[in-house]
């Protein structure tokens, strides 16, 4: 099966609390000059045409870079799911693709790579960087919405329980393990990753 551009929603997860951050609304927080949100969307962008952002503070500021916001309908930040949820609730398109806002470095083929798994209309393709799955970077097909809001009606947030009870395909990025780099905490916040300077 293969699947074209319009048929696919990017929701980048702003969603969380940040509390390894001091709290801080992640996607504002500023990495090598330029805020994580804008890091995401400069890469993103060129690669899908539907860009949602996925927030639960500050909607007004992410709205003001141009996108569409969502917040979590689940309240008291139960995790990237209830963002998946809304995101798969407000999208017109059969596929969601998510990534974290605290991720600077997707390349240029992130759309592409995780694509050209897709198998069908009920498959989840989730990248794996050589050594362990990244749930939070994955293609989602929007019919599995029932599914969804039924485990986390039952009180379950696991994302690995939820991709457990789906068929799942794995997108190589073993060869670019720092796409998966993320800024948890200030170490590494001050950690200078982008492929420009990070030649090891
Ligand atoms: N929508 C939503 N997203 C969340 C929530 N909690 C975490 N996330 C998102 O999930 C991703 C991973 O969260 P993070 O705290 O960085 O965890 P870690 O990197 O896996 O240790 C980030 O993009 C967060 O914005 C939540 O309650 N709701
Ligand atoms: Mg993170």
């Amino acid at each position: 099966m293969t699947i074209n551009k319009s048929q696919i929603t990017a929701v980048i997860l702003a969603g969380g609390q940040g509390r390894r951050l001091g709290g801080q609304d992640k996607g504002l927080v500023e990495y090598q000059d330029k805020k994580l949100i804008n890091h995401v969307l400069d890469k993103i962008t060129p690669q899908v045409e539907t860009v949602l952002i996925n927030a639960n503070r500050n909607q007004k500021h992410y709205a003001d870079l141009g996108y569409q916001v969502i917040s979590d309908e689940l309240s008291d930040f139960q995790g990237p799911l209830a963002g998946f949820a809304i995101a798969m609730q407000s999208c017109t398109t059969e596929f969601i693709l998510t990534m974290p806002c605290d991720g600077p470095n997707l390349p240029d083929d992130y759309v592409v790579r995780l694509v050209s798994e897709v198998k069908d209309n009920e498959t989840i393709v989730v990248a794996h960087d050589g050594k362990r799955l990244q749930p939070v970077h994955a293609l989602i097909p929007v019919s599995l919405i029932d599914s969804l809001l039924a485990f986390l009606n039952d009180g379950d947030r696991k994302i690995d329980r939820w991709y457990a009870k789906h068929t799942m395909a794995t997108a190589d990025f073993s060869d670019k393990p720092e796409v998966f780099f993320n800024v948890n905490t200030e170490e590494q916040r001050q950690q200078d990753t982008t492929t420009e300077n990070n030649h090891g």
